[in-house]
């Protein structure tokens, strides 16, 4: 299974992916993940993306792209397909995602809905060291001016299912499988096609 989950800032992303990933027996491909690991570990990508990721600034598309496509690659995504996490977060990371996969292999795009003052109150008592009230308010900006417009292609794919993500995270794990398990009994959709590139 090929799947995407996208949502504000703490939204759940992390939490539902641990889940979902164990559920259904598929790899977790966090971007946010990977890039603090490269950071803890000062490799040239970590110093590249450190200042973006503390300032909660997206890092630039060419080594968020290049990071997953990596990733894609290794051979258990290969053979159990993948959960990803934060990734794509812009119509330029879906292209890069479109043109590296056949389109139609995409099952779903999960969109986790939570109003940004819940998004506020969770953050601030996680404690993360880009948790700041800065920080949030610029990832919440960026959400809002690129990844809110990718969503709307992702909709007209028949791709995104919306859940309310501002319930309790096993109620809102609940929700994601069962809603997952109604959207695959459907018949198949793909993106439209302008979205690959060639
Ligand atoms: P991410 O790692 O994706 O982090 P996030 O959006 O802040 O959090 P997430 O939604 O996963 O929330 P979580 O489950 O932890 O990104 C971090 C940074 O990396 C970005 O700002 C950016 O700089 C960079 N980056 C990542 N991907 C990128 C990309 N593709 N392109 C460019 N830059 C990229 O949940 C948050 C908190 O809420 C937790 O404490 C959790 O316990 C709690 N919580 C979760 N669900 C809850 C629920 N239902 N009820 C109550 N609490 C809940």
């Amino acid at each position: 299974m090929k799947l995407l989950i996208v949502g504000p800032p703490g939204s759940g992303k992390g939490t539902q992916s641990l889940r979902m990933s164990r559920a259904l027996g598929i790899p977790h491909v966090s971007t946010g993940a990977l890039l603090r690991h490269a950071i803890r570990l000062g490799t040239p990508l970590g110093e590249s993306a450190c200042e973006c990721v503390a300032a909660g600034h997206l890092v630039p598309d060419a080594l968020v792209n290049e990071l997953v496509r990596e990733r894609l690659g290794h051979t258990t995504v290969r053979e159990r397909g993948f959960l990803l996490d934060g990734f794509p977060r812009n119509r330029a990371q879906l292209d890069g995602l479109l043109s590296w996969l056949n389109p139609e292999a995409l099952d779903a795009a999960i969109e986790l809905a939570v109003p940004s003052e819940i998004v506020v109150q969770r953050l601030t008592s996680r404690g993360r060291t880009d948790d700041t009230e800065a920080g949030i308010d610029t990832r919440l900006g960026a959400y809002e001016v690129e990844t809110s417009p990718m969503l709307r292609d992702l909709e007209a794919a028949g791709l995104l299912i919306p859940i309310a993500a501002d319930r309790p995270i096993d109620v809102v794990t609940r929700d994601i499988l069962a809603s997952l398990a109604q959207h695959r009994a459907k018949p198949p959709t793909c993106l439209p096609m302008q979205r690959v590139a060639v």
